[in-house]
């Protein structure tokens, strides 16, 4: 061994044996071998020839490695830190203790700067969840969800709607944009559906100057740009099942392949009542889509953003059938919607009454030419004087009230819900984590408060969470 290297070491276990008088409940520092190991470091990533990126991710990579763990069967997942910072991994969509959770907010400890903790969990419900980072960004681009920390995680048991069925191949595809830049233009436009009812539109419109948006120089599936990498090579009659997120911190996106629809089993890794084939699928930052394509249309096709700008800079990926020799086709879909309730329960849609009812108004309030709008919920931005308490056990329901002028991806921690009211429609059955709530619109979502300690709820786009579009409840 070099001497410098085992001076990095030692540097390592003495922060570990300092830290040590703070572990509180699942997070052991010593013990029997991990079954999974993260060590967060600067990676690169050739997004194309000649366009290498520099940013933070998992084990050399971004994305960072596949971990399939099984339902009801105990981990632990050692983390290692090696940056300047503290860090955090939260586990997306599983229903895990606070301690362990991933989010500064509940009182999960930190992964501390240059050093390493084991998160010890039983990782449940079985379905396709996420790893990523949770840690604050503010106005640094190179921090939070701007950066490279993310991954798939699949928990295989018998809740996992992916498991039944034969496929001929299984594709785990992320979205992502990087790149980030502050402008003070509106970006993104996958979130505009004039179509949908605006109920929370204010009769008087607040008309002061926007402050910054982020837009992104380049985009990928999964680490490489649209064009770059190999194509997903397919042949005709194959069923190719498909594992879909937006990884993104900053954006709402549409994908479409040309020919085919995508026949959704599941949304945010929770099987829906009604499979439905669509042709166009929205993601939120934080959603996930698990859907199969039959390969019936021979050719070779590009599979992207809809938006041109957006594909054209590397948002989608080559479908190529065998035996098929040209360029890549790409179609725009005949219209871009997307409707979460025709996945829900058929028929009119019944759902216990909540015992609890909880409205939650969120507004922006925007500060002008270079700097950060800030979101206010019920009129306070977090942290909020008081929390907002959920009775352990009883059903309560969360109406969110979007009074401002963009689409919000709205997340809770370690809960799912079930989708009861969006569009101006009654629904039930859909169950998710995070659900995309539109420009003025209005959604509500029932949950069982069945998890002790605090649960973070916020918008899954990273500046307004950073900026006041958060809450906690506590159960
Ligand atoms: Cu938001």
């Amino acid at each position: 061994m070099q001497r410098r290297a085992f001076l990095k070491l030692s540097s390592v276990a003495a922060a570990g044996t300092a830290v040590a008088a703070r572990v509180g409940p699942g997070l052991a520092q010593a013990g029997p071998k991990p079954d999974f190991t993260l060590t967060i470091a600067p990676v690169e990533v050739e997004l194309a020839p000649n366009h290498i990126i520099s940013t933070i991710g998992y084990n050399g990579t971004s994305p960072g490695p596949l971990l399939r763990m099984k339902e009801g069967a105990p981990v632990r997942v050692e983390v290692i830190n090696q940056t300047d910072v503290p860090e955090q991994v939260h586990w997306h969509g599983l229903q895990i203790p606070a301690e362990v959770d991933g989010a500064d907010e509940e009182g999960t400890p930190a992964v501390p700067a240059q050093g390493r903790r084991t998160y010890e969990f039983t990782p449940k419900p079985g379905g396709t969840r996420w790893y990523h980072t949770h840690t604050m960004a503010m106005n640094d681009l190179h921090r939070g969800s701007y950066t490279g920390q993310f991954g798939f995680l699949m928990i295989d048991g018998p809740s996992n709607p992916t498991q039944a069925g034969h496929f001929d191949q299984e594709l785990f595809l992320a979205l992502r944009d990087w790149e980030p830049f502050y402008t003070s233009q509106m970006i993104d436009t996958d979130d505009l559906d004039p179509t949908l009812p605006e109920p929370e539109k204010p009769k008087v419109l607040d008309t002061r100057p926007n402050g910054l948006e982020i837009g992104a120089g380049i985009y990928s599936i999964n680490d490489k740009a649209l064009g770059a990498g190999e194509p997903i090579r397919v042949k005709s009659g194959d069923r190719v099942l498909m594992h879909l997120l937006n990884a993104s911190g900053i954006e709402i996106r549409h994908l479409a392949l040309p020919g085919h629809s995508f026949h959704v089993i599941a949304l945010d890794g929770n099987p829906v009542p009604t499979p439905q084939a669509v042709e166009v699928l929205l993601l939120g930052p934080g959603e996930r889509i698990d859907c199969y394509v039959e390969m019936n249309q021979p050719g070779v096709w590009i599979m992207g953003d809809p938006t041109d700008d957006i594909r054209n800079a590397g948002l989608g990926v080559v479908v190529e059938y065998a035996g098929q020799n040209m360029q890549p086709t790409w179609t725009a879909p005949r219209k871009l919607g997307w409707d979460y309730t025709v996945f829900g329960k058929p028929g009119t849609a019944a759902t216990p009454a909540p015992a609890n009812v909880l409205d939650m108004v969120f507004e922006k309030i925007p500060r002008g030419a270079g700097k950060f709008n800030s979101f206010t919920v019920n009129g306070a931005p977090y942290p909020h004087g008081q929390e907002f308490v959920m009775k352990a056990g009883e059903r309560h329901r969360l109406v969110f009230h979007n009074r401002t002028d963009d689409a919000h991806p709205l997340h809770l921690h370690r809960h799912i819900f079930e989708l009861t009211e969006i569009y101006g429609k009654p629904t039930a059955g859909v169950m998710k984590d995070t659900a995309v709530v539109p420009i003025y619109g209005r959604a509500a979502v029932d949950f069982t408060a069945d998890q002790a300690g605090p649960s973070l709820f916020h918008c899954h786009i990273q500046m307004h969470m950073d900026y006041g579009f958060k809450a906690l409840l506590r159960g």
